[in-house]
């Protein structure tokens, strides 16, 4: 069996201590950080989401799954995170009001710190208000809105008005993303840019602070 697949068939059997020690073989072996996530943690993790969908698996199984995926994504954190010390722009990023998924959100981050951007993380479970009060505090460029439920996807358009109403629409840029949000509905929101993965919202987020200097 290739290593990609016995990493990806552990991370199912939520197996953290089988999938740290594969990653890090798989490390040595030279294989690519890009493909260890995207063929062996991420390809496990659709597999459970699939099961997930259909009731063959429990929230118990998909918790163990994640705690795998995470264990297995801070080993090649300092491999995707190779950009310079010099930071590019600073984004605050979180998981919209109501919804607690956040791996997709760490890869976000961890791919913009990899491209040499600030990133505040707010965890999951952020108010709108709460996006909108740290970009002022802290002088972000960027809104980074992660949500994978369907019905905490209209969160995103709060805090798009709630940046208006403070006043900053003009001096921040708003990215969404998740499992369930789209181009179509970024545009609905009046939001600024939709990605469909963790790699092209960290290029395009370098591009918006590129833009705003
Ligand atoms: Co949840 N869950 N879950 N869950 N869960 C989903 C999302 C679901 C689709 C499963 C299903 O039914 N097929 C479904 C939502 C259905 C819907 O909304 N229509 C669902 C449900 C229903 C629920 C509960 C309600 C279940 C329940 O309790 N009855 C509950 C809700 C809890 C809550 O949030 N309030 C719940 C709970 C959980 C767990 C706690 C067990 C666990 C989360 C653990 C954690 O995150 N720490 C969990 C998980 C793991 C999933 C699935 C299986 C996997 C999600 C995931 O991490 N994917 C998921 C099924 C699925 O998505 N197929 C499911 C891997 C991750 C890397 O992908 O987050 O999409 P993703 O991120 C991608 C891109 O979307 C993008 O980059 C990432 C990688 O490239 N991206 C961005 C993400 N954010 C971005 C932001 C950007 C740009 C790109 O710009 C800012």
């Amino acid at each position: 069996m290739g290593i990609l697949l016995e990493i990806s068939e552990n991370l199912q059997r939520g197996k953290a201590k089988n999938v740290k020690e594969l990653v890090q073989q798989a490390v040595d072996e030279q294989i690519p950080a890009e493909e260890i996530l995207e063929k062996g943690l991420l390809a496990g993790m659709n597999i459970v989401g699939e099961k997930f969908k259909n009731n063959q698996v429990f929230v118990p199984e998909v918790l163990m799954a994640a705690r795998a995926m995470n264990v297995g994504a801070a080993l090649l954190k300092p491999l995707l995170a190779q950009g310079d010390n010099v930071s590019k722009g600073k984004v605050c990023i979180g998981t919209v009001k109501g919804d607690l998924h956040d791996i997709g959100k760490n890869l976000v981050k961890m791919m913009m710190e990899g491209k040499g951007l600030e990133v505040i993380d707010l965890g999951t479970d952020v108010p709108a208000q709460t996006y909108v009060e740290t970009a002022i505090k802290e002088n972000c460029q960027i809104i980074c809105c992660s949500a994978l439920l369907t019905t905490t996807m209209p969160v995103m358009g709060e805090v798009v008005r709630a940046a208006e109403k403070a006043g900053i629409r003009d001096q921040v840029k708003i990215m969404v993303g998740g499992a369930p949000v789209t181009e179509s509905f970024c545009q609905q929101i009046g939001a600024d840019v939709y990605t469909s993965d963790a790699a092209s919202a960290a290029d395009a987020a370098v591009e918006l602070c590129k833009a705003a200097c």
